[in-house]
C-alpha cells in the first residue's frame, strides 16, 4: 500500500526535533513491504500547502498522522496545537478519502478525546511499530482489524483489551531489528537547525513520580536495547550524516545503571567520538558514572530533580531526597558535565518554606542552567492527577483536550514574582512559563554560527546571564489573561 505519514509537530521552541517516532514507525512500515513517504511540516512557509501537493503526487491509500505534543506544557505562557493540528486533517480530508491513522505520544496522552476532535479513522496509542502495520495489513485485507493493542476506531478503543483504554498498551521488549528511517526525512536540517540529532536506547520508566506520564507513554519498566546496537547506530549516523551531537531521547538514561555503563564502554572501547547529552535522575549517579559518561562524551545532563526540599520531594514520589539530588549535582560539576537542572514549583502541598528551600539550595549547587516550571501540568491517568480527582480537588472533566495545570493556592500569588527575582539575579535561569526560552531569531542566529548541542549550555558563561538576566529585570508579577486554550484547576 502507499502510505504517507505525516509529521505535524511545527514547534521550533527550543528547537526543531527530528521526529524520531514517525521514523521508526515508517521503517517498520517499509520493511513490511509498503511504499512509504513522509510529509514533514516542520520547516517551510506553507507547510499546508506542500502538503497538498504531495497527497496530490502520491495518492495514498492510508495517512498516518503522528502528533508529538498535545501543548508546551508550560504555564501560564501556554501554546496549544490542537487548531493546527486540526488544519491539517481538514487539509487531508479535503484531498484523499484515504483512511487517517492518528497516533504519536500528544496522541497516545489523550487518544479519545483526540479522536473525536480531529475525526480520526483510527488511532494506535502508544509504540507504533507492530500496531500500525497490524493496521496496515487488515486494510489491505479489507478485513476488520481484531486484537491489535492500543488501537482505537471511531466508536472507541478498538483492541481487544477494550474498557476505557487510556494506556497504550506496550510491546514485550524492543522492537528487534528496526533502526529508525531517517532517510524518510531530512535529518540534516534537523541537525543544523535544531544542533543535533536524536537516538533512544530504551523505553519505559519504573520510577513513580506523581505527575509523569513517561510510564504511562512507554510502560512502567524498562526495556533496554543492545549496548552494541546502539553504538552500531551511533557509528553509522556520524558515518552518513557527519559528526554532530545527539540527544539520547530516553525517559532518563543513567538508569538502569548497568544499561547506560555497558553503552558508555561500547563508546570507548570503540574509541567513536560523539558528543551527546541526555535526561538523568540523582537516583545512584555516583562519581563513578558520572566520569564514565563524561568520558564517553557526554557534555551535557538534564537532572529531572523537580525540588530540593525533602517534603516537596515525598508528595512529587520521587524516589531520591535532597541530599542525593545536592550529591548527583556535586559529582556532574566534578566531572566536567555541564548541569541542566529541571524544576517544578507549584504543585500541591507546595509551600513558600518549600520554595524558599528549593532555590536557595539550587543557587548554592551553582548548575550550568536552571530550567523551572511554574504550575504543574495534569495528564489524565498519572497518580497525581488519580489523587486529585479521587480528593475531589479537580473535576474528572476538567482532565481533557484543553492543557490543565495546578497551582498550588498558597504559592500562587508568590510565585511568579519570586522565581522572576531568583532568574533575575541568578542570570543562569530559564522560566518557559513566564518568559518565552529564547526568540526564534535569536536562535536561527546561533545555530547559523555553527552552535550546536543543547543551547542551555550557552548559559554558563557571564556575557550570556547579563543577556538572560535583563528579560527578568521588570517582573511581570501576574499569571497573564486565562485564554480558552489552557485552564488551571
Ligand atoms: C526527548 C524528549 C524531548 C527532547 C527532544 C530532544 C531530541 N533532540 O529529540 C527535548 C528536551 C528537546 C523536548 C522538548 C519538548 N518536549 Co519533549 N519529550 C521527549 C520525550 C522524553 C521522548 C520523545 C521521543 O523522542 N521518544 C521516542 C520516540 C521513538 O517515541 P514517540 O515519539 O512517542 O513515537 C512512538 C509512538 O508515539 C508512536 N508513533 C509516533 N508517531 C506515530 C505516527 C503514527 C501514524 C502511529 C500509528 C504511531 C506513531 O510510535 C513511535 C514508535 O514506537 C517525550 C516523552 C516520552 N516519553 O515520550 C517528551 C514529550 C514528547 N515532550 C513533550 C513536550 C511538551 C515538549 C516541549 C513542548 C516542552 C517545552 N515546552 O519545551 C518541547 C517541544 C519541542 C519540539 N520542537 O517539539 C510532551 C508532549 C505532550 C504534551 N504536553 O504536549 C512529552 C510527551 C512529555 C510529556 N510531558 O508528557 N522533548
Ligand atoms: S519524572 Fe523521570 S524518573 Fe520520574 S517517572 Fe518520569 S521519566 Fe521516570
Amino acid at each position: 500500500m502507499r502510505v504517507l505519514l505525516v509529521s505535524a509537530n511545527r514547534e521550533r521552541i527550543p528547537d526543531p526535533i527530528f521526529p524520531l517516532g514517525l521514523a521508526y514507525v515508517g521503517a517498520a512500515a517499509r520493511q513490511a513491504g509498503h511504499e512509504v513517504r513522509v510529509a514533514d511540516l516542520c520547516f517551510g512557509r506553507a507547510p499546508l500547502q506542500a502538503l497538498t501537493g504531495q497527497v496530490r503526487r502520491f495518492q495514498p491509500d492510508v495517512v498516518g498522522l503522528s502528533l508529538r505534543n498535545v501543548d508546551n506544557a508550560a504555564y501560564p505562557r501556554t501554546v496549544d496545537y490542537l487548531d493546527q493540528h486540526r488544519a491539517v486533517v481538514d487539509v487531508l480530508r479535503g484531498l484523499t478519502t484515504a483512511p487517517v491513522v492518528l497516533g504519536g505520544s500528544g496522541f497516545s496522552i489523550i487518544p479519545q478525546a483526540y479522536m473525536q476532535a480531529l475525526d480520526g479513522d483510527w488511532g494506535i496509542a502508544g509504540e507504533g511499530e507492530v500496531a500500525f502495520v497490524r493496521l496496515l495489513a487488515a486494510l489491505q485485507d479489507g478485513r476488520k482489524p481484531d486484537g491489535i493493542a492500543g488501537l482505537f476506531g471511531r466508536d472507541g478503543p478498538a483492541s481487544s483489551s477494550g474498557g476505557e483504554a487510556t494506556v497504550p498498551l506496550h510491546h514485550r521488549g524492543w522492537p528487534d531489528g528496526c533502526w529508525p528511517a531517517r532517510d524518510l526525512l531530512d535529518y540534516s536540517r534537523y541537525i543544523r537547525r535544531g544542533g543535533m540529532g536524536n537516538v533512544q536506547t530504551k523505553r519505559g520508566c519504573v520510577f513513580k513520580c506523581s505527575y509523569c506520564t513517561y510510564p504511562l507513554l512507554e510502560g512502567n519498566r524498562f526495556r533496554t536495547r543492545d549496548a552494541a546496537d546502539v553504538v552500531d547506530e551511533i557509528e553509522a549516523l556520524m558515518q552518513d550524516y557527519g559528526p554532530h551531537p545527539v540527544f539520547f531521547v530516553d525517559s532518563i538514561l543513567n538508569f538502569p545503571r548497568n544499561h547506560v555503563e555497558t553503552i558508555c564502554e561500547e563508546i570507548l572501547r570503540r574509541g567513536v567520538k560523539v558528543r551527546w547529552s541526555c535526561y538523568a535522575t540523582p537516583v545512584k549517579l555516583d562519581r563513578h558514572q558520572a566520569r564514565l559518561m563524561a568520558a564517553a562524551g557526554c557534555d551535557g545532563i538534564e537532572l529531572g530533580t523537580d525540588a530540593v526540599d525533602d517534603d516537596q520531594l515525598s508528595r512529587l514520589g520521587k524516589s531520591f531526597d535532597a541530599e542525593t539530588a545536592i550529591k548527583a549535582n556535586l559529582y556532574c560539576m566534578e566531572a566536567g558535565l555541564r548541569v541542566c537542572q529541571t524544576l517544578i514549583f507549584g504543585a500541591p502541598g507546595e509551600t513558600q518554606a518549600s520554595v524558599r528551600a528549593t532555590c536557595a539550595a539550587v543557587r548554592r549547587m551553582n548548575p550550568t542552567a536552571v530550567v523551572a516550571m511554574t504550575g504543574v501540568r495534569l495528564y489524565p491517568g498519572t497518580p497525581l492527577t488519580n489523587s486529585l480527582i479521587a480528593q475531589g480537588r479537580v473535576a474528572k472533566d476538567a482532565i481533557g483536550l484543553l492543557p490543565a495545570f495546578y497551582v498550588e493556592p498558597e504559592v500562587a500569588g508568590f510565585l511568579p514574582r519570586h522565581l522572576q527575582m531568583q532568574a533575575y539575579q541568578a542570570g543562569n535561569w530559564v522560566l518557559p512559563g513566564l518568559a518565552a526560552p529564547i526568540l526564534p531569531g535569536s536562535q536561527r542566529l546561533l545555530r547559523g554560527l555553527g552552535i550546536s548541542g543543547p543551547l542551555w549550555r550557552l548559559l554558563q558563561s557571564p556575557w550570556m546571564h547579563a543577556l538572560n538576566r535583563s528579560r527578568f529585570k521588570h517582573p511581570n508579577t501576574s499569571w497573564g489573561v486565562p485564554h480558552p486554550g489552557r485552564k488551571v484547576v
